[in-house]
């Protein structure tokens, strides 16, 4: 009886799917800052000039990708003046590094870039400056003013560590100073008001040249632990500096917008960084998605998620999640998942529904390899990071190619990896995956907007089903979402509404089933369902 009932009900949605023909919700600014984030490594998306370096020209001259992708945001990897390939040691903030283009370009590409509805955000890396920025050879040279730019000890032993246990204290001219992730790497003195107020000048410089956000590397470890000898601090002192410089900003621009690296796991911690940042880069939700993703079943996938939320609305009850499932300093997806390119894509489809700001790390949309390497010498330097970022093949000029050692596995894995040219050609690719849910998250304000979920109420381990709704003025809409985590079809529950996607399928008005390693999201008809 009550499968015919459902049935019943199944025909009648199948009716609403053949008939609704349902138009997408004006969105226009209900809120700024949700968005769906690119995290991008200049150096290997796009050269436009063919010395084989990514480049800000090859960035303008790609937006399009970017833009038919769905994406509304840009964070850009280091753009500043470095020694280093990865830019994360700056040696001067007011300008960028000559291999990526001139001022001129990058104010181009950010003028460009907001034409086309993206934002541009970019790498502030603070914590530390590079040991070749002019304030740190100065200190060195005995220049007090600049010394006090930096954390310096008389102190013979110090017999302190940082927080995962490493040195932190290294000598240069006979002068000890704190470099918490590098001898190169000296920290800057966050007690000295002058350090301060270079910062807040720093952002409004760039501010001043399009920049529409930061993202703030090292974010909990400007008051890093035993780096102030005789002051003590602890993580609220890097929250009271984020709260303040975000003031600061926001006086500024009003619109800008500001993540930070807190790499912990402890919701309990990270939800108080939401006092100083729009968005702490949401690693504990980007564990738990791929967890899931990686698993065939998990019970306590949605609920686990839902824990999470909570736990941020106790703080912030307008907290925008940053969600993302790799970085730069992580091995990435296609490598932990071997390849499977069912995970790769459900993965994708799992995070672009989640509550807040998604970030996609370049190179993930087709699922590019990726893993550290152990020092190996390429042409005469040790390879550690490198590995995780690689040049994105689009299959075109624009592919660069900084980086083509085939020694190293990754580079060989990569040679096997699809090209954009050729992913936009093959109707199921990954990167098409990504494009169709990331088009369905920015028509759909339930998928958009708000930042919680609540669950499905007969989840299994299987499938696991949650609900988001958003209402803005006379604008209202509930989604109910179902993941197949399993290997197995499973049965579609019966509820009332119009499927508005299903994973890979164009037609979705006969669908019964999910298949296995797939999505459906269900419009649902007003608030009913049961
Ligand atoms: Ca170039
Ligand atoms: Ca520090």
């Amino acid at each position: 009886m009550i499968r015919k009932i459902g049935n019943f009900i199944l025909l009648i949605f199948i009716i609403f799917a053949f008939f609704g023909c349902k138009k997408a919700p004006d969105l226009t600014d209900i809120n700024p800052r949700n968005d769906v984030y690119y995290q991008m490594f200049v150096r290997s998306f796009a050269d436009s000039d063919g010395d084989g370096i990514g480049d800000f020209n090859g960035i303008t001259e790609k937006l399009d990708y970017l833009v038919d992708l769905g994406i509304t945001g840009i964070w850009l990897m280091p753009i500043h003046p470095s020694p280093t390939y990865h830019g994360y040691d700056v040696t001067n903030y007011y300008n960028v590094n000559p291999e990526y283009g001139t001022l001129a370009d990058f104010t181009n590409l950010c003028q460009e870039a907001k034409e086309k509805g993206i934002t541009i955000m970019i790498d502030l890396v603070v914590n530390h400056t590079s040991s070749l920025h002019e304030w740190f050879l100065s200190a060195l040279a005995g220049d007090e003013k600049y010394k006090d730019y930096y954390v310096f000890t008389d102190q013979a032993t110090t017999g302190k560590l940082g927080s995962w246990g490493q040195n932190i204290w290294h000598i240069a001219d006979g002068k000890k100073y704190c470099g918490y992730f590098s001898n190169t790497m000296p920290d800057l003195n966050f007690f000295n008001e002058d350090v301060i107020n270079e910062i807040y000048q720093i952002g409004k410089y760039w501010i001043d040249h399009g920049v529409g956000g930061f993202r703030l590397d090292a974010a909990q470890h400007f008051y890093g632990t035993n780096e102030y000898l005789g002051y003590s601090v602890d993580f609220y002192d890097n929250i009271y500096f984020l709260k303040d410089f975000r003031k600061k900003m926001r006086e500024y621009d009003p619109n800008v917008y500001i993540t930070g690296e807190i790499n912990l796991l402890t919701e309990s911690i990270v939800k108080e960084y939401f006092i100083g940042l729009d968005s702490p880069l949401d690693f504990p939700i980007a564990n738990k998605v791929v967890a899931a993703g990686a698993s065939n079943g998990n019970l306590n996938y949605i609920k686990g998620l839902i824990k999470i939320y909570n736990t941020y609305l106790g703080v912030d009850q307008t907290f925008i999640s940053a969600p993302f499932l790799r970085n730069h300093d992580e091995n990435r997806l296609a490598t932990e998942y071997d390849g499977n390119l069912d995970k790769l894509k459900l993965v994708a489809e799992m995070l672009m529904v989640l509550p807040g700001s998604p970030i996609i790390y370049y190179g993930e949309e087709i699922g590019m390899y990726g893993s550290k390497s152990n020092g190996e010498i390429s042409n005469g330097i040790a390879i550690w990071d490198e590995t995780r970022r690689l040049p994105l093949n689009f299959g075109d000029k624009y592919t660069t190619t900084w980086f083509q050692d085939d020694t190293f596995s990754d580079v060989v894995r990569n040679q096997e990896v699809k090209s954009v040219t050729e992913q936009l050609l093959v109707e199921d690719s990954l990167l098409n995956t990504y494009r169709a849910i990331i088009k369905l998250r920015n028509e759909n304000i339930a998928l958009k907007y708000g930042n919680t979920m609540t669950v499905y109420e007969n989840n299994t381990s299987q499938l696991q089903g949650f609900y988001r709704e958003y209402q803005y003025e006379d604008k209202y809409q509930k989604v109910l979402v179902f993941h197949n985590l399993s290997l197995l079809e499973q049965a579609l529950p019966v509820v009332n509404g119009t499927i508005i996607y299903a994973s890979g399928i164009k037609d979705v008005t006969n669908i019964t089933t999910i298949a296995p390693k797939s999505t459906i999201v269900i419009d649902m008809i007003g608030d009913a369902h049961d």
